[in-house]
This record gives C-alpha cells, structure tokens and sequence, in this order.
C-alpha cells in the first residue's frame, strides 16, 4: 500500500451514494485522502437510511417505458423506450446534465457478468434510442439513470435474452482488475487495483483506484464524460444501484475540474462512497486512455 500513497496525482474526487442521498452542495478537498462528502446528510450516522434505487419501473411519478424487452444473443437490435412524467405523460425535456448527459443507460446482466454503458439518443418526441448488443442469453437489467428537478432517478426493468443461460458466481473479491477496452482490441494491458479499506454500511468511505502498466504508474487518463472516470455499483441479490456524482473541488472558483494540466493525468481515482447495507457489491469503473474506453469490475464486500 506504499506504492500508492507514493502516487503524487491530484485526483478527481466523486460522490457515491443510493438515489435520493443527494451529494449537491457537497464541499470536498481534492487534496485530502480523507476527503469526504460534506453537507450530504450523511453525518457519520451509521444507522441512518440511505434510499436505494434501480430497484422500480416506475417511482416518484416517473417511469420508464419500453418498447421491447425481448432480444436475440448475438445481434444488435434498436432498444427505444420513453421515461414518462405525470399521468403518462412522455417526458422531452427538463433533463439536467449529468456527467455530460441527459440519460445514462447501463445494461447488466443479472449475475453480473456483462456490462454495457451507452448514451441513447433523444428524438423530438421524446422518445430515446440506442442500438443493443446483448451477447449471451439471460436476464438482463436495464437502468435509465438520469436527473430531472435536481433529483438522480435510476429506473429499471429487465431484458430477456432467450437461449441456454449459463450463469456465473460472482467472482470474490480481489484487489487488483483487468482494464478490459469496452470495444475492439487493445495491445495495452491496464491494470487496476481498488484500496477500499473498512467499507462499513450507511459510512462514507473513501474509495482509491490507481492504474498501472506493468506494475508502473499509468497516467493517460483522458477525460470521460466530463470527469475522471465513471463508477457504477450494484448490490447482489436485488440489483439495487447506485451512480457515482462527480464532486469536484473548487470548480465553482475557477481551479481544478479534473479534466485540465497535470491533475488530469494522474493514476489514481479517489470515490467517496456509502453502501447501503451489509453485503457484496459488484463495482464497474470505467475510464478512458487512447480515445479507448475501459471497463475493470470489482467484487467489494460491505461490513455491517
Ligand atoms: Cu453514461
């Protein structure tokens, strides 16, 4: 653990909680190891509750409505679907950015084993399209996480893949991932290793990525929708989802936002995260180097 306290790189600092435990006005530090959401409501309070999302179709007055749910493993297909307002009305507009998007869509398979991350795209009516692969049969959750009226809303609903599905174990935890390219063949092997130490249900704790190659700082992290990097986690047994919030210091006084001079290169990610609950969690972090986007999982164990 030496080699990454060593790592001098400023990192992009994010915020990541369940639905409702909203991180605005969060102050954080991007110098400090220990930085933590500020004014999030979190408070150290072990027992307070923390609100879970990804887990409805429909909720709070919104919904996500789809035209398919059902595809062939293998081909690429149109997914459309619409996210409904008020008495089923299709929601066009009020969509806030987030990470530099109206609507993130995240496509898991239910054991966990595939990940998908794209951006469908928004027609005059309202309704959002995107191509879908979905490579090998099962059940897939798909969640529609997006912002509207300063709230984050992950929406979800399953997806079938008809065939033999053959599902895996979550895999144990392990400090160190392979930095998979999302698409195509790359020659550069990317490794990762995840510092998560005590993670304890309903505390924020820090969450520390460093990247390597050859056991060597890797430090090309390029931009990606508009931070450092993008984190995802999921809660095994109910799916429930949780979005990382880019928390970065300073921007509002004209200093760093992650994605300009030397603090856009370091190799380390900084997270500050609160799990729900006791239990595991799958965790995919996504970053970008060479145009190229990268995809690592995790298997975290959360303590009560
Ligand atoms: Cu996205």
């Amino acid at each position: 653990m030496n080699a990454l306290s060593r790592l001098a790189a400023f990192a992009t600092v994010l915020g990541l909680a369940f639905g409702a435990a909203a991180l605005a006005g969060a102050a954080i530090d991007p110098t400090d190891e220990q930085a933590v959401v500020a004014g999030a409501g979190h408070g150290g309070a072990k027992d307070a509750a923390v609100a879970v999302s990804g887990l409805a179709v429909s909720e709070g007055g919104y919904g996500f409505e789809i035209d398919r749910a059902f595809f062939t493993a293998g081909e690429a297909a149109p997914f459309t679907f619409r996210i409904t307002a008020d008495r089923g009305r299709v929601l066009r507009d009020g969509y806030e950015l987030e990470q530099d998007k109206e609507l993130h869509l995240i496509v898991v398979r239910r054991d966990t084993a595939t990940f998908d991350h794209v951006h469908p795209v928004k027609g005059e009516d309202g309704t959002w399209s995107v191509e879908l692969n979905l490579r090998e049969p099962g059940v897939y959750r798909a969640y529609a996480d997006f912002k509207v009226d300063g709230k984050q809303r992950a929406l979800a609903t399953d997806l079938f893949v008809p065939g033999e599905f053959r599902p895996n174990r979550l895999p144990e935890p392990e400090p160190t991932g392979r930095a998979v390219p999302t698409a195509g063949e790359s020659a550069t092997e990317l490794d990762v290793t995840i510092e998560a130490p005590a993670l304890r249900a309903g505390s924020e704790t820090p969450l520390r990525f460093a990247v390597t190659r050859d056991a060597q700082p890797f430090e090309q992290l390029e931009p990606y929708l508009g931070a450092k990097c993008h984190l995802v986690a999921l809660r095994e047994g109910d799916l429930a989802y949780l979005h990382a919030h880019p928390v970065q210091g300073g921007s509002e006084h004209g200093s760093d936002d992650g994605s300009t001079s030397t603090e856009a290169h370091g190799n380390e990610i900084k997270f500050a995260a609160t799990f729900p609950t006791a239990g595991r969690y799958r965790l995919f972090l996504q970053f970008k180097t060479g145009g190229e986007v990268r995809t690592v999982a995790y298997t975290v164990e959360v303590a009560r």
